[in-house]
C-alpha cells in the first residue's frame, strides 16, 4: 500500500467494468419448456406448459419438433408452439402468461429475452412477447415483436424487451407470450415458437459512470495539473 492512489484508481475503474454483473436473474418458472420433455416430433395441445397458465390453453402447448421443423433449438429440447386459426367465430389465439414478481424496484431496468422462431412447416402467426401486470396481468407494460419476414423459415430470434421503472410499482408483474388472428392473413393455421424466456432485474445507476465527454475533460485535466507542474519546476529550476 505504498501508493494507495493508483491502487483506489483501479478499483474504481474494476467497479465500473463490474457493473454489468449487478444484473439479477428473476426466476421463470419453465422457461424453456423442459419440464416434460417430449418426444421427438410430438406435441401437446389443451393446456398450458407447467408453470404457464392460459385463459385459452387450447391452441398452445410444449412441443418437441423434428430436425426438419427447425436448424437448430435455442435451448434443450422442447418449445412451446402458439397458434392461430378459425374453428369458429372467435378466431383463436394463443396466450399463456405466468406472475413472476410480486412488485418492481425502483429505478430498474428489467430485461426480458425470448427466442422466437418460425418452423419450416407452417406460415408464422402474429405474435408478441409482452412485460405485463396488474390485476389478471392484464396490463401491458411493454410489448415486442418480428414481422414475418424479419425471421427466417426454420430459424429462431432472440427477441429483447426492456422496462424501466423511476418508482417502485405494486405488483402483480409477469411475462404474457401471445399469437394474434389477423384477419388479412385468411383462416388457415398459423404458428409462432418460443423458447428460453429469460428475465432480469439491474440497478439504473448509470450516473456513476462518467460520460465520455467528463472522461475527456478528466483526462485533459490531469494532463493540464502535469503540465502545470512541469511549468513550475521548470520555473524553479530557471530562477535557482
Ligand atoms: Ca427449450
Ligand atoms: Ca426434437
Amino acid at each position: 500500500m505504498r501508493n494507495p492512489i493508483p491502487l483506489a484508481l483501479a478499483l474504481g475503474l474494476g467497479l465500473f467494468a463490474a457493473q454489468p454483473a449487478a444484473a439479477a436473474a428473476v426466476f421463470v418458472a419453465n422457461h424453456s419448456f423442459e419440464a416434460d420433455v417430449l418426444a421427438d416430433g410430438q406435441y401437446r395441445v389443451g393446456f398450458a406448459p407447467a408453470g404457464w397458465s392460459s385463459g385459452y390453453a387450447e391452441p398452445s402447448g410444449p412441443q418437441n419438433p423434428l430436425a426438419s421443423d427447425f436448424a437448430s433449438i435455442p435451448d434443450g429440447q422442447n418449445v412451446m408452439f402458439s397458434a392461430t386459426g378459425y374453428d369458429g367465430t372467435p378466431y383463436y389465439q394463443g396466450n399463456v402468461h405466468q406472475q413472476v414478481l410480486d412488485s418492481l424496484t425502483a429505478n430498474t431496468r428489467y430485461t426480458l429475452l425470448v427466442d422466437v422462431g418460425q418452423s419450416t412447416y407452417a406460415d408464422f402467426a402474429d405474435f408478441a412477447v409482452q412485460m405485463v401486470g396488474g390485476a389478471g396481468l392484464e396490463t401491458v407494460l411493454a410489448s415486442g415483436s418480428f414481422l414475418s419476414d424479419q425471421i427466417a423459415p426454420g430459424q429462431f430470434r432472440t427477441l429483447t424487451l426492456v422496462f424501466d421503472t423511476t418508482s417502485a410499482v405494486d405488483g402483480p408483474f409477469g411475462i404474457r407470450l401471445r399469437t394474434f388472428h389477423n384477419p388479412q392473413q385468411g383462416q388457415s393455421q398459423r404458428l409462432a415458437f418460443f423458447d428460453n424466456v429469460r428475465l432480469d432485474a439491474s440497478p439504473l445507476t448509470t450516473a456513476a459512470v462518467p460520460e465520455p465527454g467528463s472522461w475527456a475533460l478528466m483526462i485533459l485535466g490531469f494532463g493540464a495539473s502535469g503540465a502545470l507542474l512541469r511549468r513550475r519546476a521548470a520555473l524553479r529550476g530557471a530562477t535557482t
